[in-house]
C-alpha cells in the first residue's frame, strides 16, 4: 500500500502518492470506476494479483477457467452495460489465450481493456520464460496497444487506454506491463483522459443533402446496426423512423435497439435474414445505413447490392465510408448527434404502399419457413420452437446471448426484445465458445435481468470449462444447449454445397446433464415436444444457474439463406 505521505500536486491539485506500479494499476482501475474484472493469474502478473488481494473489497476479480473466457465475459459485461469490460492475464500463454476475445471485440466494436503481465524489462527479447511479443501479436486486432516498462508511465497510459476503448467507435485496448514496472515505485496521481483525437464536427451541409434525398424518396429503406446501440441513440433513431415512416431493417448486432414488435421493424438483413428486407434492398430507391458497416454477410455479392439506390451512410468511423458500398452522402459523426440534427429536416410520411410490399414478402416467408420453424408438425424438435418457448417465458425481457452456428441464426431471427442492449452474440468474428463466458459477464452486468445463453453442442464444448466459473461465482445464468449432434451450420453447407459429404461434422457427445451436475448446476434434457414448455418454464423460474439441453432434429436447416457470393435478390427459402 502507500509508502509515503500524500502530497498535493500544484499542477493538478490531485493527490500524489508514491506507490508500486502494481498498486498504481489497481488505483487506475478504481479511478475509472471499475469494480469488476475477469482474469487468470501467472508469474509475470503476480504483483498485480497481490494488490488485487489487498483491494478485494473494492475490486472484484472473477477467476475464469481460461483466459479466453475472461475476454468473452468482459465483452458480455460491456455489451449489456455500455461500460468498458476488463480482462487480465499473465505473459506468454496467458496473453495469447486472450487474442481470440480481443479480435472478437475489435470486429464487434466492444469497449474492453486487457492487461497482461510481461517479463522484466531487462529480459525483453531474450526468449525468457513465458515471454511472447503480445504487442506484435495483438497489434492488428486492437484499437490501441502499449507496453509499459516503467511504473511512472502507468497512470497516464491507463487513462488513455480507457478513453480510447470507450470513445468514438469503441474497441479493445491491450496494455502489457513488464514485471519490473509492477514492482518498482513511482509517484501516482490520476487524471482522466478527455481527448486523444477529435472526431469530425457534424457537417450541416451533408445533413441537408441527406434530408433532401430522404424527403423525395418513394421507396426508402433503413438498415441500422450496432452503432445505434453503441452511440446510445435509440431514442433519436426511434424518433427518426417514426416521423419518416421508413421501413427499417437490422443487422444482427443492431437488433434490440428498438422493440422487436415495433411496427416499422421489418426484420433482419443478411445471409439468414428475412425475405422481404433482403429482396427489397434491391428495389428501394434510397438506402439509409445507420451505424452499420456493410459486412459481406449483410450485402452478399457487392456487384449486385442495392445498385439502384442512392446510399446515405450515418457513420462514426470514416474508415467505414465507401469501404464496401459507394455512398451518395456520408454523414460522419456520432449518431446520437447526427440523427437528432436531421430530425427537424425530414418530413412526416407513412409509405403505406411500400410497407405493403414488405408484408407480401413476410407472408411468403411465414408460410414457407416461419410456420414450420415455430409450429412444426414433424416429429423432431426444431430450434425455432425452443426460442418460441423462451419468448413465451421471458415475455421479451431477457438478455439472449448466443454462440455461433445455426442456433445463433435462429436465436437472432426469433428472439423477441423489449429493450436495448439485449442481444449479445459474436457477430463479425463468429467465435464459437463465446456464449457461455459472455453470459457470465452479461449476468454480472445486469444482475436484475434474466440472461439466457443459447449454444450449440459444438460451441458449448469449446468453453465448457466456464461452468466452473459459474459454480464458483454462483452467477445464475440460464444455459440452453440445442443439441443436433452436428456442427450444424457447417453440416448445412455440406448438405447444400458439398453433396452431403459430412466430413468431420458429426459429434458424439457426452452426457451434458451429468457434466452440469458435476459442477453442481441443476438441469435436464428434453427429447419430446410435450416436455419442452414445462422445462423452459422450470428453467426460467429457477433462482440459480440452470442447464437445459434440448435434443433437436439432427439435420434441420436455417432458411432463408443467401448462398455465399450470391445476390441478396437470390435469397432462398429452401
Ligand atoms: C472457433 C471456431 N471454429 C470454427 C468455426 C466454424 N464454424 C462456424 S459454425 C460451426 C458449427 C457450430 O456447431 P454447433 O456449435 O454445434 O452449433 P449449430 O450450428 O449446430 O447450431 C463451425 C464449426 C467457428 N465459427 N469458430
Amino acid at each position: 500500500m502507500q509508502t509515503e505521505t500524500a502530497v498535493a500536486s500544484k499542477a493538478t491539485n490531485k493527490k500524489v502518492v508514491h506507490i508500486s506500479g502494481a498498486e498504481a494499476v489497481i488505483k487506475s482501475l478504481l479511478e475509472e470506476g471499475i469494480d469488476l474484472i475477469y482474469g487468470y493469474p501467472g508469474g509475470a502478473i503476480m504483483p498485480i494479483y497481490d494488490e488485487l488481494y489487498k483491494y478485494q473489497d473494492q475490486l472484484q476479480h472473477v477467476l475464469t477457467r481460461h483466459e479466453q473466457g475472461a475476454t468473452h465475459a468482459a465483452q458480455g459485461f460491456a455489451r449489456v452495460t455500455g461500460k468498458v469490460g476488463v480482462a487480465m492475464a499473465t505473459s506468454g500463454p496467458g496473453a495469447t489465450n486472450l487474442v481470440t476475445g480481443i479480435a472478437d471485440a475489435q470486429i464487434d466494436s466492444t469497449p474492453m481493456v486487457c492487461i497482461t503481465g510481461q517479463v522484466g524489462k531487462h529480459l525483453l527479447g531474450s526468449d525468457a520464460f513465458q515471454e511472447t511479443d503480445i504487442i506484435g501479436i495483438s497489434t492488428p486486432v486492437t484499437k490501441w496497444n502499449y507496453q509499459i516498462t516503467s511504473a511512472s508511465e502507468i497512470p497516464e497510459v491507463m487513462a488513455k487506454a480507457f478513453y480510447i476503448a470507450r470513445s468514438g467507435r469503441p474497441g479493445p485496448v491491450l496494455i502489457d506491463i513488464t514485471k519490473n514496472a509492477q514492482i518498482e515505485s513511482a509517484d501516482f496521481s490520476y487524471k482522466k483522459c478527455t481527448s486523444v483525437r477529435s472526431y469530425s464536427k457534424i457537417e450541416i451541409e451533408k445533413l441537408k443533402e441527406a434530408a433532401e434525398i430522404i424527403n423525395s424518396a418513394k421507396k426508402p429503406m433503413i438498415v441500422w446496426g450496432q452503432g445505434v446501440i453503441l452511440g446510445e441513440a435509440e431514442a433519436e433513431f426511434k424518433a427518426l423512423i417514426e416521423k419518416t415512416g421508413i421501413p427499417s431493417a437490422w443487422t444482427i448486432l443492431g437488433v434490440s435497439a428498438i422493440p422487436t414488435e415495433h411496427p416499422l421493424n421489418v426484420g433482419m438483413v443478411g445471409m439468414h435474414g428475412n425475405y422481404g428486407p433482403n429482396k427489397l434492398t434491391n428495389q428501394c430507391d434510397v438506402l439509409i445505413a445507420i451505424g452499420m458497416r456493410f459486412d459481406d454477410r449483410v450485402t452478399g455479392n457487392l456487384e449486385t447490392y442495392a445498385k439502384q439506390a442512392k446510399v446515405i451512410h450515418f457513420e462514426i468511423d470514416p474508415a467505414e465510408v465507401d469501404k464496401n458500398v459507394k455512398t451518395e452522402v456520408a454523414v460522419l459523426g456520432d449518431v446520437k448527434e447526427t440523427l437528432a440534427e436531421i430530425l427537424p429536416m425530414v418530413v412526416s410520411s407513412s409509405h403505406t404502399d411500400w410497407h405493403n410490399e414488405f408484408k407480401a414478402f413476410d407472408k411468403i416467408e411465414y408460410d414457407t419457413v416461419i410456420k414450420n420453424d415455430l409450429y412444426p408438425v414433424k416429429e423432431g424438435l426444431t430450434m425455432g420452437e425452443v426460442l418460441k418457448e423462451i419468448n413465451n417465458a421471458s415475455k421479451g425481457d431477457a438478455v439472449i446471448v448466443s454462440d455461433v452456428g445455426q442456433h445463433q441464426m435462429i436465436a437472432c431471427r426469433y428472439a423477441k426484445f423489449n429493450q436495448s442492449k439485449s442481444n449479445v452474440t459474436s457477430g463479425g468474428l463468429g467465435t464459437m465458445g463465446f456464449a457461455l463466458p459472455a453470459a457470465i459477464g452479461a449476468k454480472m452486468g445486469v444482475p436484475n435481468r434474466e440472461v439466457v445463453a443459447i449454444i450449440g453442442d459444438g460451441g458449448y464444448q469449446m468453453t465448457i470449462q466456464e461452468l466452473g466459473t459459474i459454480f464458483q461465482t454462483k452467477v445464475p445464468v440460464k444455459i440452453v444447449v440445442l443439441n443436433n449432434e452436428f456442427l450444424g451450420m457447417v453440416r448445412q453447407w455440406q448438405q447444400m454445397f458439398f453433396d452431403k459429404r459430412y466430413a468431420s461434422t458429426e459429434l458424439i457427445n457426452p452426457d451434458f446433464v451429468t457434466i452440469a451436475k458435476g459442477y453442481y448446476i441443476e438441469g435436464q434434457k428434453v427429447t419430446k415436444r410435450a416436455d419442452l414448455a414445462g422445462a423452459v418454464q422450470e428453467m426460467m423460474a429457477s433462482k440459480d444457474a440452470y442447464f437445459l439441453e434440448v435434443a433437436v432434429e439432427k439435420e434441420g436447416n436455417v432458411f432463408p439463406m443467401i448462398p455465399t457470393g450470391a445476390s441478396v435478390s437470390d435469397i432462398r427459402l429452401s
